[in-house]
């Protein structure tokens, strides 16, 4: 019960899954995926990361921040799947397209510690995530570190529209359940959340 959440479940249907992770396989060959690191520490995160769209968020020892291009090869960002704009359009209610698709792979060990995404300058538009493959434990609390918290299931095909007041929720991933999905060939979770980042 956290205002401004909405939870669709199952709302991509299995040809859209595959469709998306098809998409996904090319845009990671040129866009590979990279291990952020915590700014300051440089302790690296357990989830692996890429962008799509003209936007994307990176950590490093220098600090969390969007950026045009990809850290390693220097290029743009692959653009945002027709699958994933078509989503946007139909569910975010925000009449302008999103700029950032993060993509997080989590593969077995993989998890997220509780946070809040406030590196966007627009906070009026949704943050909305689809999860692909495994079955993850996502947490959700409320505006402040500490308070109370409840779990979800996110299964492959589910899709959350973080708005409102839920935007700036603290929130993570506790565990990926392992062997749950045949959608990845290999197994794991794919994360991938549509972001506005700048006022339009
Ligand atoms: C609630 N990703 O990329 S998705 C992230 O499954 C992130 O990889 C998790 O947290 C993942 O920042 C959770 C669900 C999610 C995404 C963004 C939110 C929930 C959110 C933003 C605000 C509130
Ligand atoms: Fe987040």
């Amino acid at each position: 019960m956290t205002p401004g959440l909405r939870y669709l479940p199952g709302h991509l249907a299995l040809p859209e899954q595959r469709q998306l992770v098809e998409d996904l396989r090319l845009a990671v060959a040129a866009a590979p995926l990279f291990t952020p690191v915590m700014p300051r520490t440089g302790r690296p995160f357990s989830v692996r990361m890429t962008n799509l769209g003209s936007l994307g968020w990176v950590s490093d020892r220098a600090g969390y921040r969007y950026q045009p291009l990809h850290p390693d090869t220097g290029q743009p960002w692959p653009a945002i799947p027709g699958v994933l704009l078509a989503l946007w359009r139909t569910v975010s209610g925000y009449s302008h397209d999103p700029e950032a698709c993060l993509v997080n792979f989590y593969s077995g060990g993989a998890r997220m510690g509780l946070h809040r995404d406030e590196d966007e300058d627009d906070f009026t538009a949704p943050v909305l995530s689809v999860s692909l493959g495994d079955t993850a434990i996502f947490r959700i609390g409320g505006p402040e570190r500490g308070g109370k918290t409840g779990t979800l299931k996110l299964n492959s095909g589910d899709v959350l529209v973080m708005g409102g007041p839920s935007r700036l929720c603290y929130h993570g991933i506790d565990r990926v359940l392992t062997g749950t999905s045949t959608l990845l060939k290999d197994g794991g979770r794919i994360n991938l959340t549509l972001r506005r980042v700048t006022k339009p």
